[in-house]
């Protein structure tokens, strides 16, 4: 079922507070490969479901999981989509948080999809499937689906951020911080900082996250950082800076697909790259695809709005945000280059012409 609804709002924070305060059980639902964001906003939201009498809350995550949220979930009712299966008793709602995309939430759709109805989507994305939920708060401005499930939490539990209980606050920083990369990006504002000040206010040890999500790497993915380093292109004269890591590469240096975090980033830091990419090499096996039929994942960053990720990742079948957006290109490492070049190099260049 493909909804010819527009993704925009139909919903706000209170009456999303009102609908939960009125549910007694709560499925909390967020994108595949959870990240900082999608793991801090669900559970951030689910605990503070959790503090209310007589409500149950309980969060679902599917695909790749980084290792730091095992410790991180501890304490809160999870689900894992493959081990576990679906929720046995039916919940009153489902939230689905920072995302509402059906390509992020594949393992999901069939549980979700008869039940969009009691669907609840609170998401930051510029694109998404409006058919995930009836319910709808997007605000493509907010930094982080956590800064959004902050103003939920607070709601919920009548409280101002800096008086939300520690176990609230501790994932909601998480996501703030993961998502501006550690307050660093282009989506750090005075509301961001003055969130982050209140939520440490609320007892929130920050360098201990970011020890725990930041500093975790094993030596195989410093390895696979050399080989990723190793392959680094520069295109369109200097404006775009590629890097690749090939199934061969994990392979070799053993490590694991979700050791790839922050290497979009890399080139990034040389003074001419206005655009970076990350292409790698995915398992098809994983996206139910056919052995052997190549598959690239691309991942654009970019440092200024004049080259607009989430357009040249929409020529590719996917899309995100201005400034970082990903797609899936069923094609060689190669041809997803040839691909995703064709797609800034206008932008790139349109760029120039205007300097
Ligand atoms: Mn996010």
């Amino acid at each position: 079922m493909t909804s010819t609804e527009a993704w925009t709002s139909t919903t706000t924070p209170s009456e999303i507070a009102a609908r939960l305060r009125g549910a007694g059980r709560v499925l909390v639902v967020t994108h595949m490969k959870p990240d900082g964001d999608a793991a801090g906003s669900s559970l951030g939201l689910a605990r503070a479901i959790n503090l209310m009498p007589g409500k149950r809350a309980e969060v679902a995550y599917a695909g790749p999981m980084p290792a730091w949220l095992h410790p991180l979930r501890e304490g809160t009712p999870t689900r894992i989509w493959e081990r576990d299966g679906g929720p046995t008793e039916e919940p009153d709602a489902i939230v689905v948080i920072d995302t509402g995309s059906w390509s992020q939430l594949e393992a999901f759709r069939a549980y979700v999809e008869p039940r969009a109805a009691r669907a609840i989507i609170i998401d930051h994305h510029r694109r998404g499937d409006a058919g995930v939920a009836a319910a709808r708060w997007i605000d493509v401005e907010a930094a982080a689906a956590c800064q959004m499930a902050a103003g939920v939490c607070c709601l919920l539990l009548g409280c101002l951020p800096e008086h939300l209980p520690h176990e609230v606050a501790a994932p909601l920083y998480l996501g703030l911080a993961t998502d501006t990369g550690w307050f660093r990006h282009s989506n750090v504002t005075a509301d961001v900082m003055r969130l982050a000040g209140d939520l440490l206010e609320a007892g929130v040890d920050a360098n201990a996250l970011y020890q725990t999500v930041e500093q975790q790497d094993t030596p195989a993915r410093l390895r696979l950082l050399a080989r990723a380093l190793a392959s680094l292109s520069i295109e369109e004269n200097g404006r775009i800076g590629i890097v690749r890591i090939t199934r061969r590469d994990m392979a070799e240096t053993g490590a694991g697909a979700s050791e790839t975090g922050g290497f979009v980033d890399l080139p990034q830091t040389i003074a001419s790259v206005k655009a970076s990419v990350f292409l790698s090499e995915a398992d098809p096996a994983e996206y139910s695809l056919p052995a052997g039929s190549p598959l690239t994942k691309v991942s654009v960053r970019t440092k200024t709005d004049l080259i607009d990720a989430d357009v040249a990742c929409r020529a590719l079948g996917g899309g995100g945000h201005r400034r970082a957006a990903g797609a899936r290109v069923r094609g060689t490492l190669d041809e997803a280059a040839a691909q995703i070049l064709a797609a800034l190099a206008p932008m790139v260049r349109a760029m120039e012409q205007r300097r």
